[in-house]
């Protein structure tokens, strides 16, 4: 694996991509690894659980569509929150359209996703248009794209092929396009160093059930060389121990870094 051996704080310095920097500063200053998937319909819990678990977290993943009573005040209260907590937002919109109308989706519309969100991502399968389609909105903003090049569930098709050719659209838009959600490091040369973010991380359970997949944060950060571990039900499945189960995760995301960097 490459670059894993370097510190967030060392890779920040050299990384091309202002959102990777941020991001990776964060992680450093913060001293945490860990995204939290606030996986809840209701503003009221969304709140409360960003709230609780800010101290622990680098980076709030959002499902905003999900949220019944979704409205504009939850976008402000979250960007307060997100400033109070020093974490950055990640909507898992997983745009999967043509250039154009991703462009829409991503700046318009209900949830006006690039005005609040550091960082969105984005399927593949459209071919690279969807990346030049989301970059007209997100690059003047500031915001970065992590593509899936590697799904986290049961049979899932982001295999092969088409995670290498996942890998070369990032290379060629790295502007933009700072990383992956995937289940391995993806850099292929020492210059390389695409963050990987990555789902099914849990310490308690195998599966779901309906095709998700855990793994510790251990095997998640030592053994695959990712970067940042993202935990939902292991945490927010737990409603009266938030606090408890992020620094659980936190905790072991770290450790699992510094073993990792030999520090
Ligand atoms: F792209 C992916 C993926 O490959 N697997 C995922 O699980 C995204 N996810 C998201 O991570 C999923 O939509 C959930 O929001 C979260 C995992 O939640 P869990 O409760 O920890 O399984």
């Amino acid at each position: 694996m490459i670059n894993t051996f370097k510190t967030y704080a060392d890779r920040a310095q050299q990384h091309p991509n202002a959102c990777a920097r941020d991001l990776l500063m964060l992680m450093e200053r913060k001293k945490s690894n860990l995204s939290i998937a606030v996986d809840v319909t209701s503003k009221a819990e969304l709140l409360s659980i960003a709230n609780q678990a800010g101290p622990y977290i680098c980076l709030l993943k959002t499902h905003i569509d999900i949220v019944d009573d979704f409205d504009a005040d939850l976008v402000d209260q979250l960007e307060t929150l997100a400033k109070q907590h020093d974490f950055m937002i990640f909507e898992d919109r997983k745009f999967a359209d043509i250039g154009n109308t991703v462009k829409r989706q991503y700046g318009n519309g209900v949830y006006k996703i690039a005005s609040w969100a550091h960082i969105t991502n984005a399927h593949t399968v459209p071919g690279e248009g969807i990346i030049d389609g989301l970059k007209e909105v997100g690059l003047p903003l500031g915001r970065g794209l992590i593509l899936l090049s590697e799904m986290s569930t049961k049979g899932a098709l982001t295999k092969g092929d088409y995670t290498v050719e996942s890998v070369a659209m990032a290379r060629r838009h790295q502007d933009f396009v700072f990383g992956f959600i995937a289940q391995h490091q993806m850099n292929e040369t020492p210059d390389e160093d695409f963050l990987v973010l990555t789902p099914g991380v849990g310490l308690d359970v195998k599966g779901d059930g309906m095709g998700q997949q855990y793994h510790t944060p251990h095997d998640a950060i030592v053994s695959r060389g990712c970067d940042v571990i993202i935990v939902g039900r292991g945490i927010y499945g737990h409603p009266d121990q938030i606090q408890t189960q992020a620094q659980r995760y936190r905790d072991a995301g770290w450790d699992a870094y510094l073993e990792r960097c030999k520090l």
